[in-house]
């Protein structure tokens, strides 16, 4: 509940009416003795300027007690009724038992020893047949007190409207209780009554803005018997814990509940305003539940000049608010940007997030490594904002509590002496909160933060597209947790750049920097850095949308803005919980989620160009190497090593941006040592790294063969031309049929396949396809490469395991599962000579009659 009161009053006495039932034309006399029982608190000055309500200015607001603390607001309406809202005792369909409710009447400050408040028991709570949740309605409950309260100055009954009264929109209200003052940010010590002052919307006005997808994406059907209060722009409003209490209008100098705080979609946001249920519709439902009670309501009759109007007109349009945070002229020119200026220190870059507050890392003025208290001397210290002839000056530093120990946390707010006039010059940038999802392929920019060396060369280099967050959990995430879905906050943001060849000879880790991203034309604070990222571009941001409530309860006016895209796509309806395929000790590798993101099929797979005339398959097996076959790389006979380049990120299903494109050179190829034959398969060393990205990443290597349970494919081209990634579903044939179809030809480690039906041919076979499978756990291993001139025969990585590892220090090698796939050397189980059957599948299908095969 946030803001301010006036109050104009008298003082009168009590005294119960009789007769006051009918909804009929009072008698002056009548009218008079209405006058001394209901919606008169105490006279008062008026207040300006505080949310603190005075003692005594709403005698009828109670507060409802369950196990030992405030739950619920509620009202006063007659010595022994209170008002209040259903959901406040609705649990699981079933209504809270009374006796554990208590009520406390002419409560002020709910710290302390409460001294003069009354508190009662509930002898019943009485609630509508027809309720089953707030958003459905009748969201209003009746408790009868055990023993009526004694009126007095600080305890006395609100004026209840009649059915037919009218509010007219526009009216200004007060809704008081102590509640939330923002979204999870309870009232402070020492919890003093909170008011607000709320106006009221128009029916057409407010279904209009909740016709609108705002937070959580939803939208909301206004129903019969609520009403709504607030403020288009929001920042004034009810929020968690206030529920139950009044909403009171003032009407010939007596107070009426015109509502009953409900619900609403958080708190003061934009378009958003609270949600309450109606008083006006529930006179009858109210008489009939106290009817005969020794204590009753009163409904006085409103005055007939108060009931014609203003009225809405039914089809109004409402106008939309818009943020009022992250608007920028151009990127770039960043109307936020602060720098902070220590004496001694190099300047610190952060962000401008409210009239008078800058966010800035907490590391420009923090030793992480000492425990010093944090610099009280601020004199000195001097903030430059975007078009403001002087420096603004500073007044406290409020450190984030783990700022010094936990890099995610790497914060302090700096409140300025004076706010800033925000309609010149100066913006604030907008804060996401905690359940914000920036969507996949987000438009985002780096932005200065901290303090740190040159800025980057050409701006271009600073646009990013947001990577989905089950390519940024699962490359930089923690191991083995899960994914978080849409609405859960990331543990990191992945900005991918549009071109991954880095300017030359430019370092980026002298710099430090933050993520902005765009939604609607919006800038939004989505990051703040990550250091882990050497020369290349950051690659991984600490997302900030976890420190939005602490921001948020530190200035009291930061721009929270609820998230302005929802287009989430086939991600956003995901509901299955997602988990990263195991990492290896070297990181992520044989990533491919389904459905894969922007067209990129095959993110391991290579095109080996070799001296411009010859392409074949590689795969990338660490940053710096790719496995090819032998005979692709290296001319019969030849020993010199040829020009080959090696391309990534074009293992597309249709073609792909330029920019995902990753070329390097080889600059060398490695064999391993053989007796005989020359080896299969060959390692090119690539002229430097490939940073991994879901276009260019590491494929898994399994010890000893074909992981349990896997399934596999043969991965190629359909044309060595056009080069259009095509996979075959196979069989991976046992070891033994394999050796004893292939009697006399196989060399160790060779295994073979049976293709599924009819897709032997998708494949062409000079460029030599790859043999990949799929764990039961995810990871895409690489298996083997197709020997020259066959479809069936595959040369793998397992006799020269220890080769591999031994050059490639960072290929990776996945846990073993299962037992090896090769039979020891020699084996000769062969059920029939079959020397003959190699290649007749006629025979192949006999065999697997007699032999199971290791699913496919
Ligand atoms: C609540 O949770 C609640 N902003 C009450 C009122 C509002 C939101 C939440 C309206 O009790």
């Amino acid at each position: 509940m946030f803001q301010h009161l006036l109050l104009p009053l008298v003082i009168l006495a009590i005294s119960p009416i009789p007769g006051a039932f009918e909804d009929s034309v009072l008698s002056p006399a009548q009218e008079e003795l209405e006058d001394l029982d209901c919606g008169h608190p105490e006279p008062s000055d008026r207040i300006v300027g505080g949310s603190d309500a005075r003692p005594r200015s709403w005698p009828w607001q109670v507060s409802l007690h369950h196990g030992g603390g405030h739950i619920c607001g509620g009202s006063l309406i007659a010595p022994s009724w209170v008002l209040s809202a259903a959901h406040c005792f609705v649990n699981n369909r079933t209504l809270e038992p009374a006796a554990e409710w208590s009520v406390l009447l002419g409560v002020h400050s709910q710290d302390g020893t409460l001294d003069g408040v009354q508190v009662r028991a509930v002898a019943a709570i009485l609630v509508p047949d027809n309720y089953s949740s707030a958003e459905l309605g009748a969201d209003l409950a009746l408790l009868r007190l055990a023993s009526p309260a004694s009126l007095g100055p600080a305890v006395r009954p609100v004026c209840l409207p009649r059915a037919s009264h009218r509010f007219a929109y526009g009216t200004a209200c007060w809704a008081t209780g102590w509640g939330d003052v923002q979204e999870k940010d309870p009232l402070p010590l020492p919890w003093v009554l909170q008011e607000v002052e709320l106006r009221l919307l128009g029916e057409a006005a407010c279904q209009c803005l909740y016709s609108r997808p705002g937070p959580f994406n939803l939208t909301f059907q206004l129903l019969p018997g609520m009403l709504c209060a607030g403020y288009p722009e929001g920042r004034r409003d009810t929020c968690q814990g206030d529920s139950g209490g009044p909403l009171v209008c003032e009407e010939g100098g007596r107070w009426f509940q015109a509502g009953i705080t409900s619900f609403g979609f958080g708190c003061g946001r934009r378009n958003r305003p609270g949600v309450f249920t109606a008083v006006a519709p529930y006179e009858a439902w109210i008489r009939e539940q106290v009817m005969g009670s020794e204590s009753e309501p009163v409904f006085p009759s409103q005055s007939p000049e108060l009931q014609s109007g203003p009225w809405e007109l039914k089809d109004e349009n409402c106008t939309i608010t818009l943020p009022e945070c992250g608007k920028a002229p151009q990127p770039g020119a960043w109307p936020w940007e602060a720098q902070v200026m220590v004496p001694g220190s190099k300047p610190c870059h952060g962000a401008l997030v409210s009239e008078s507050w800058v966010l800035v890392p907490a590391s420009c003025f923090l030793d992480p490594r000492s425990t010093d208290r944090p610099p009280r001397d601020l004199d000195n210290w001097r903030v430059l904002l975007p078009s403001r002839p002087r420096p603004e000056q500073v007044a406290r530093l409020v450190p984030h509590k783990n700022a010094s120990w936990d890099d995610t946390s790497d914060l302090v707010l700096l409140q300025l002496r004076a706010p800033v006039n925000l309609s010149l010059g100066p913006r604030p940038v907008c804060l996401p909160h905690p359940e914000h999802y920036f969507l996949p392929g987000s438009r985002c920019r780096l932005a200065r933060w901290g303090s740190g060396g040159p800025a980057s060369g050409p701006t271009a280099l600073l646009e990013a597209e947001l990577l989905s967050g089950w390519w940024c959990h699962c490359l930089y995430g923690r191991q083995g947790a899960l994914v978080p879905p849409p609405g859960h906050p990331p543990h990191k943001l992945c900005p991918a750049y549009r071109e991954e060849e880095e300017e030359a000879g430019h370092c980026w880790n002298e710099s430090s920097w933050s993520l902005l991203c765009q939604e609607e034309g919006t800038w939004f604070l989505a990051g703040i850095r990550d250091f882990s990222s050497g020369c290349l571009r950051p690659r991984a941001f600490h997302p900030l949308q976890t420190h939005g409530p602490w921001i948020g309860h530190v200035t009291q006016g930061a721009y929270l803005e609820d998230q302005l895209a929802w287009d989430w796509g086939s991600e956003g309806e995901e509901t299955e919980t997602q988990i990263c395929p195991p990492r290896t000790e070297h990181g992520a590798c044989g990533l491919r989620p389904e459905p894969a993101p922007m067209g990129l099929l095959w993110p391991w797979m290579a095109e080996v160009h070799v001296a411009g005339d010859r392409v074949c398959t590689g795969i990338l097996v660490a940053p710096g190497w790719v496995l090819a076959a032998t005979h692709c790389v290296l001319r019969p006979g030849s020993t010199t090593v040829p020009y080959i380049e090696v391309y990534l990120g074009r293992a597309g299903a249709s073609p792909l941006p330029q920019g995902q494109q990753v070329s390097r050179l080889v600059i060398s190829i490695r064999l391993p040592r053989h007796l005989g034959l020359r080896p299969p398969l060959a390692l090119l060393e690539l002229s430097s790294q490939i940073e991994p990205s879901p276009s260019a990443l590491s494929i898994c290597l399994h010890p000893g063969g074909i992981p349990l349970g896997a399934s596999c494919w043969v991965l190629g081209w359909k044309d060595p031309q056009d080069r259009v990634p095509v996979a075959a579903a196979v069989s991976i044939l046992t070891s033994r049929l394999c050796h004893c179809l292939y009697q006399g030809i196989l060399t160790p480690g060779t295994l073979c396949v049976l293709y599924a039906e009819g897709q032997e041919d998708r494949c062409e076979v000079a460029s030599a396809p790859l043999l990949l499978c799929q764990t039961e756990g995810g990871s895409w291993v690489f298996v083997g490469i197709a020997v020259q001139g066959s479809r069936e025969l595959f040369a793998t990585t397992g006799p020269e395991e220890a080769w591999l590892s031994h050059t490639v220090g960072e290929a990776h090698f996945l846990p073993p599962s299962g037992s090896p796939y090769w039979l020891p050397e020699g084996s000769n189980l062969c059920p029939l000579d079959m020397a003959g059957a190699s290649g007749s599948s006629s025979a192949v299908l006999f065999l697997l009659l007699l032999t199971p095969l290791i699913q496919g």
